[in-house]
């Protein structure tokens, strides 16, 4: 029986998701149309294993190692009575757009055929995580924190890899942006999404999002778990130890249109849709109807802030009738834009090109 003390299970059955075994896709065309914050009900899920059911009046969260002047051991009470912030962040899984590797370019990449719904923005609520590391004390010998989940040891094809961890660089952990969040969207977190405290790395593959915290190692020398080696890495053909290591997620675009949707001729649509970036806000938004040639500046809408979604709107007219290929490219405060074609790698990380989708003006 589910207790106040127990995470949230969520219904995750229904036209809001698209289904890829015990992942579910935000389904950004099932229902009502989704806002910039992703209701929690909508919110995709990405496990490696069943979520486990923890209490949260025994959870403790320990940070330890080599790296802490002293070992602490903390209560849920005690996270919430430190500083608190609160914040609209996106979370991505590092395959989002998978599928389009095969669609668009041909490649079918192994790994869950993710369209472009394993994504989503929330409000959180939490404790920096420098914050945390704070009061262990960090040595000057510190290089690293490899913080891991309480959910069951990750087992894939009779190997046991562990618990889910992966090593997070020292200047990221000790940013501002990073937090130990207890509440999502002014709930705490529900089940799927790791009550009762999870990592939030804010413009980060998802991987590095740890759900279930319960133990952060502070490391002296570079340690690897499989989650940087084996998975969550750039690999085959043009990858190597110079350019392989997974962090920081690229510029993004959606339209925010039905696959296939049908849309009048001789009148002007209002398309919109969202873009996002890791670790940067949103610059500009195009939109092409020729393939390319030419492009059309979108107008950005709203709050437009780094590691978040940013609304964006065109004007489209369309005078001749049939099947027309809308193209959409973001780029971000940084100056990055998406590339016409994704870099193919074995497991399908980072789509971020250009999206084409189809349209039928009739
Ligand atoms: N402990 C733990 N943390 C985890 C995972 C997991 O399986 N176990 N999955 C990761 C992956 S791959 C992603 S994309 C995000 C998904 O977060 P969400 O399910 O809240 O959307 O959590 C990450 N954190
Ligand atoms: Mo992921």
């Amino acid at each position: 029986m589910l207790r106040d003390l127990d995470g949230q299970v969520l219904d995750r059955s229904g036209a809001w998701f698209i289904h890829h075994g015990r992942d579910v896709e935000m389904n950004w065309h099932g229902g009502d149309p989704v806002g910039r914050h992703t209701p929690n009900e909508r919110f995709y899920v990405r496990n490696h294993s069943d979520p486990p059911l923890l209490d949260a009046t025994s959870w403790r969260l320990t940070v330890h190692g080599e790296g802490v002047e002293r070992p602490i051991s903390l209560a849920l009470d005690e996270l919430k009575s430190m500083d608190q912030i609160t914040v609209d962040r996106a979370v991505e899984c590092t395959g989002n757009g998978r599928r389009l590797f095969e669609a668009q370019q041909g490649v079918r990449l192994p790994g869950t055929q993710w369209g472009l719904g394993a994504i989503g923005l929330a409000r959180w609520t939490g404790v920096r995580l420098k914050d945390v590391l704070a009061v262990a004390g960090m040595r000057d010998s510190a290089v690293q924190v490899m913080p891991s989940g309480l959910d069951a040891d990750y087992v894939d094809d009779g190997v046991d890899y562990g618990r889910v961890r992966r090593p997070l660089p020292l200047d990221k952990a000790l940013s501002d942006d990073v937090l130990i969040a207890w509440a999502m969207n002014d709930q705490p977190l529900p089940r799927d999404h790791g009550f009762p405290a999870r990592l939030v790395v804010p413009g980060w593959v998802g991987i590095a999002s740890i759900k279930w915290l319960g133990d952060i190692e502070v490391q002296t020398t570079k340690v690897d778990s499989p989650w940087n080696t084996r998975w969550y890495r750039l690999q085959g053909e043009g990858f190597d130890a110079t350019n392989s290591d997974l962090g920081r997620m690229p510029v993004k675009s959606m339209i925010d249109l039905p696959p296939d949707a049908e849309l009048p001729r001789h009148r002007t649509i209002s398309l919109a849709g969202w873009a996002w970036s890791g670790e940067a806000a949103i610059a500009r938004v195009e939109v092409s109807d020729d393939d390319g040639a030419t492009w059309g500046q979108a107008r950005l809408v709203g709050a437009n802030e780094p590691s978040c979604m940013t609304r964006w709107e065109f004007d489209w007219r369309c005078d001749v009738p049939g099947r027309h290929e809308l193209l959409v490219r973001a780029t971000d405060t940084d100056g990055r834009t998406q590339p016409r074609e994704a870099a193919i790698n074995q497991d399908g990380y980072l789509f971020g090109a250009v999206v084409r989708h189809s349209v039928t003006v009739n």
